[in-house]
């Protein structure tokens, strides 16, 4: 199963808003097979394990780190192809809550005599497709948020200087990014940083999401607005000649990006952005220089009630990157 999880990640920034699965097959206590979902629309992991076999695949098991799926989509079900393969024990790291799926697959494979057996590494496996189970149980994308900051806490200095507060850490930042399949900013960001928004260390770009309510970028020459990704922008005063949406509050924002099939958001800043979101986010990727400002602004500024026990954030990672740290924490998974 470990394989498995392993093989899966190999879908990062390629299949959302699908899962990200992986599938090994076993027979007589040896790897003979091995598949993943590869891309959006493709296969499932199941079925490309199956189709790379070149042995007999009576009584063997298969090792999946979520539910085959038993409904007909843009493929059909991976249920009958276990079945009809001969395959004898299937592990399944969780079930798939799709509403389509959620239990029909292990009842169809129990149903066919195919022993199953749920829950092994299961944590891992959650963790793994944190974004596909929240964007589909609660029809909203997964939230992250990203946050460089002083020691003590604050994104400028009381000058509202923001310059090299940490070294940005390149090839997480851009893991994120290819990772989620949106990044959004606030205005003021762009006009003060003129970011790409772009993922630069070989994944692929995601939508950017630009919340411009009283639409102080538009017409300027702007990173954002280049043709290398997609840009949504929401704001009140949408004009022509670009993707525009008129919601400004972040439940409806988050509404709307899920309707376009957006399954999560990366959020780097600035503070009202990021206030705005905090009581959505599920994480958050903090870095932490050794430098004080004593005074300054806090990324969470405008945020009005931190303590929530229920939505506690548990500690994921903790990195020591020269002189700085990084820590992501998470919530809800
Ligand atoms: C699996 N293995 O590798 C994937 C699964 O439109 P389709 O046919 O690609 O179906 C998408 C749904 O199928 C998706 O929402 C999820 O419930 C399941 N995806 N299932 O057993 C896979 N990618
Ligand atoms: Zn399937």
């Amino acid at each position: 199963m470990k394989l498995a999880i392993e093989l899966a990640k190999k879908g990062i920034g390629k299949v959302s808003p699908n899962p990200l699965v992986g599938a090994v097959i076993v027979k007589n206590g040896k790897v003979i097979s091995t598949g993943y979902h590869e891309k959006y629309g493709g296969f499932h992991a199941e079925r490309n394990a199956i189709l790379n076999a070149k042995e007999d695949l009576r009584n063997s098991e298969l090792y999946v780190n979520l539910e085959p799926c038993s409904h007909h989509g843009k493929t059909p079900p991976c249920t009958d192809l276990i079945i009809s393969s001969g395959i004898s024990k299937v592990y399944i790291s969780i079930l798939d809550p799709n509403p389509l799926v959620n239990g029909k697959g292990v009842k169809k494979l129990r149903e066919n005599g195919i022993e199953v057996h749920i829950g092994l590494l299961k944590d891992e496996a959650r963790y793994l497709n944190r974004v596909f189970l929240k964007y589909i149980t609660q029809k909203i994308p997964y939230v992250a948020l990203k946050v460089a900051m002083t020691l003590d806490g604050f994104i400028t200095d009381s000058l509202g200087n923001s310059k090299w507060i940490t070294k940005e850490n390149f090839e997480i930042s851009h893991s994120l990014r290819n990772f989620f399949s949106s990044i959004m900013v606030g205005a003021n960001t762009v006009l003060k940083d003129n970011p790409r928004l772009t993922c630069r260390n070989g994944g692929r770009n995601p939508v950017r999401v630009v919340l411009d309510k009283n639409g102080i970028t538009f017409g300027k020459e702007l990173n954002i607005y280049d043709e290398t990704a997609r840009t949504i922008v929401f704001s009140k005063n949408c004009i022509n000649k670009m993707e525009c949406y008129p919601e400004t509050d972040p439940e409806s924002i988050l509404k709307r990006l899920y309707s376009l099939g957006i399954d999560s958001v990366l959020i780097e800043g600035g503070a009202d952005v990021l206030s705005q979101f905090f009581d959505y986010a599920d994480e958050m990727h903090l870095f932490y220089s050794t430098k004080f400002f004593g005074n300054g602004l806090s990324p969470f500024k405008g945020v009005k009630k931190f303590v929530d026990e229920k939505r506690a954030f548990n500690i994921r990672k903790v990195l020591k990157l020269n002189n700085e740290i990084y820590l992501e924490v998470v919530r809800n998974v």
